[in-house]
């Protein structure tokens, strides 16, 4: 049973996230779901995709799931990872993407909601980046779609410390493009942004998409550097701190990090 559930109403597809057990984990499974909705809405040639939740939700997505994280001594977040690959369906789907979000969002979902076009959000709707409280080395690519949304310092903060940001700090910033206040307009405040861009030319709208995306991608790298990050990224992921940092998450206690 896909943990998606897909409606298509007009030129608009929503996703669901419906695995309130896991906290919307974006697991193998959840992923799939979601890739296999934007698949069957572009099918449907449709002008706009929704990612969201059922109302109400207290988590929007607690982000990678850590279960599902190498323990031996793989790179936990490469080219192939489920997660990578969610992330280059909505930069590649012809058609903007809108994180409908209520919640708090966590880890990877973060990377989901940067990489969607547009962000709708509730007041107490946070952000939070956390692979440094578990000892995750994230990569460059991920990184990146932070810089691309948000001013370093306020990346750095946000990698630093794996504290939320508020969305009234992620509406000053940028990252969120319309608040839902009360918090029960969610839905009608998405629904407006949805289908504003639908009454617009949508070849039009696909081709702005895909010039944004290719002018921003533009980070030249040379094969030293990428060397270099790998090997920076392979001490962290094959460092007895990553171990520990899991550990902690599984135990509930605070992580005791020794930079080894
Ligand atoms: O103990 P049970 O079996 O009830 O399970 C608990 C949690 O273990 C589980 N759970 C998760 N399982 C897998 N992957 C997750 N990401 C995850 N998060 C939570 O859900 C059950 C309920 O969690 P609990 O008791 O903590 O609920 P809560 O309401 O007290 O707290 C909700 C959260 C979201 C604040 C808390 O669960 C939390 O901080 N979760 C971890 C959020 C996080 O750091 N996610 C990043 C995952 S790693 C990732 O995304 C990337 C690889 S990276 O690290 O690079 O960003």
């Amino acid at each position: 049973m896909s943990l998606v559930t897909s409606s298509i109403d007009g030129h608009v597809a929503t996703l669901r996230m419906t695995d309130p057990r896991h906290l919307n984990a974006l697991s193998e499974s959840m992923v799939q779901g979601l890739i296999e909705g934007m698949t069957a809405a572009q099918e449907a040639r449709c002008r706009v995709v929704v990612i969201g939740v059922e109302p109400g939700a207290r988590t929007w997505s607690a982000g990678h799931d850590v279960n599902e994280l190498p323990t031996d001594g793989r790179d936990p977040l490469t080219w192939s990872s489920p997660l990578e690959r969610l992330l280059r369906v909505v930069r590649e789907v012809p058609f903007p993407v809108i994180a409908s979000v209520e919640g708090g969002v966590w880890g990877g979902a973060c990377d989901l909601v940067f990489t969607c076009d547009l962000v709708v959000a509730t007041a107490a709707a946070t952000f939070a980046i956390t692979p440094a409280k578990l000892g995750v080395a994230y990569n460059a690519a991920g990184v990146g779609h932070f810089l691309g949304v948000l001013p370093q310092h306020v990346v750095k903060e946000m990698f630093f410390t794996a504290e939320p940001l508020s969305a009234e700090r992620a509406l000053q910033h940028g990252l969120v493009n319309r608040l839902a206040e009360p918090s029960d307009t969610l839905g009608t405040e998405t629904s407006l942004l949805a289908d504003r861009i639908c009454q617009m030319a949508p070849l039009v709208v696909q081709a702005v998409k895909a010039e944004i995306r290719e002018l921003t991608d533009a980070r030249p790298m040379t094969s030293d550097t990428f060397e270099k990050l790998t090997s920076v990224r392979r001490a962290a992921w094959r460092s007895a701190d990553y171990a520990e940092g899991l550990a902690a998450f599984h135990d509930k206690r605070p992580p005791r990090f020794t930079g080894n």
